[in-house]
C-alpha cells in the first residue's frame, strides 16, 4: 500500500521538482499473507492511511500479487535499543558503529545529507568508501518489497516487544524489513530515520551487530529523513534491485529482542 496526499493542497514546503514530487508520502506498508487473510489486511491499511499522523491519505494505491516462487527463509535480525538522547548524540552513535563495519567518513555524510533533505523518496544506495550514489532513478531510490513473516512467528515477535512496550506495527515492519535488507550479501549496513515528523527513533542495521533503535535521531516535527543502504564498492546494482525490490523473502525465526544498552556495550560485544 502507499497512500499520499498532495504538496499544494496541505500547503506544506516542498521541493516540487516535477509532477511526481508534488505528492507528499503519506504511509506504506507491505507484507506477504495467505489469501485467507487479504481482506483483513487490505481494510487495516487502509484505516492506516486514513488515520496516519502525518495527514489523511488522498490517494491510496493497493498492489495485490500472487507470489508464485516460494519465498526465501531468514531470521530477523536481534534487536537492541541504544541509550540516546539527542540528534547529535544519535549521529555521533551511528559514525561510531558505521566505522566498524568499514563505512567511510564520505558515504556516511553522503547518508546524512540525504536524509537531512524532506523530499526522499525510496532508500539510497551508497557505496561503502567512495561514498558513490549507484541507484538508477535517484529520485525514486531503491522500494524493498515482497517481504513478510510467517503467521506464528508474529505472535512471538510481539510477545518478545512487549517486554520492552515497544511492540508496534512500525517497529516489527521496521525490523523485518532492515532483517530482508541485512541478507542480502552485498549490502554492509542500513541507516533509517523515519520521515514522519512525529516518529523520532531510526535506526541502523547490519548482519554484524543487529538492528540497533535509536531514540531522538531527529527533532520532533522535522520532516526529514529516508533509508540509505551501504554496499561493497564493486557491488551488482542489478542483483540488489532485483533481490530488494523482487525475490521474496519471509522471516521464518525471531531472534533475541533485548532493552537499552549503550553504544559501547554493543561495540565490546561484537568487535573487541
Ligand atoms: C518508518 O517510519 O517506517 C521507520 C521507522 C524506523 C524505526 C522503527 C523503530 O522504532 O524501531
Amino acid at each position: 500500500m502507499r497512500a499520499s496526499r498532495h504538496a499544494i493542497r496541505q500547503k506544506t514546503k516542498v521541493r516540487v521538482q516535477n509532477k511526481k514530487s508534488a505528492d507528499i508520502h503519506i504511509s506504506g506498508a507491505e507484507g506477504i499473507y495467505k489469501k485467507t487473510d487479504i481482506h483483513r489486511i487490505v481494510k487495516k491499511y487502509i484505516e492506516r492511511a486514513l488515520s496516519h499522523p502525518k495527514g489523511r491519505a488522498e490517494k491510496i494505491i493497493i498492489t495485490i500479487e500472487e507470489i508464485k516462487q516460494k519465498p526465501k527463509e531468514i531470521p530477523s535480525l536481534p534487536l537492541t535499543t541504544l541509550s540516546c538522547s539527542t540528534p547529535s548524540e544519535g549521529k555521533s552513535i551511528i559514525r561510531q558503529l558505521l566505522k566498524y563495519t568499514g563505512v567511510s567518513k564520505s558515504a556516511i555524510d553522503t547518508a546524512f545529507n540525504l536524509i537531512k533533505k524532506d523530499n526522499m523518496r525510496g532508500a539510497a544506495v551508497i557505496t561503502a568508501e567512495k561514498g558513490d550514489r549507484l541507484e538508477p532513478d535517484r529520485e525514486r531510490g531503491i522500494r524493498v518489497s515482497r517481504l513478510g513473516i510467517s503467521k506464528p512467528l508474529i505472535k512471538t515477535l510481539s510477545a518478545r516487544l512487549s517486554r520492552y512496550n515497544i511492540n508496534t506495527d512500525t517497529v516489527k515492519e521496521a525490523l523485518i524489513l532492515a532483517s530482508k535488507v541485512a541478507s542480502c550479501k552485498e549490502i554492509i549496513a542500513e541507516l533509517c530515520v523515519s520521515d514522519d515528523p512525529y516518529y523520532t527513533t531510526g535506526y541502523i542495521a547490519s548482519r554484524n551487530f543487529g538492528y540497533l533503535r535509536i531514540p531522538d535521531i531527529k527533532h520532533r516535527a522535522s520532516k526529514s529523513g529516508g533509508r540509505a543502504f551501504f554496499v561493497n564498492e564493486k557491488a551488482n546494482i542489478n542483483e540488489i534491485i532485483n533481490y530488494l525490490e523482487r525475490t521474496p523473502v519471509i522471516v521464518k525465526e525471531v531472534s533475541p529482542c533485548r532493552g537499552v544498552t549503550t553504544v559501547d556495550e554493543i561495540l565490546n560485544r561484537h568487535y573487541k
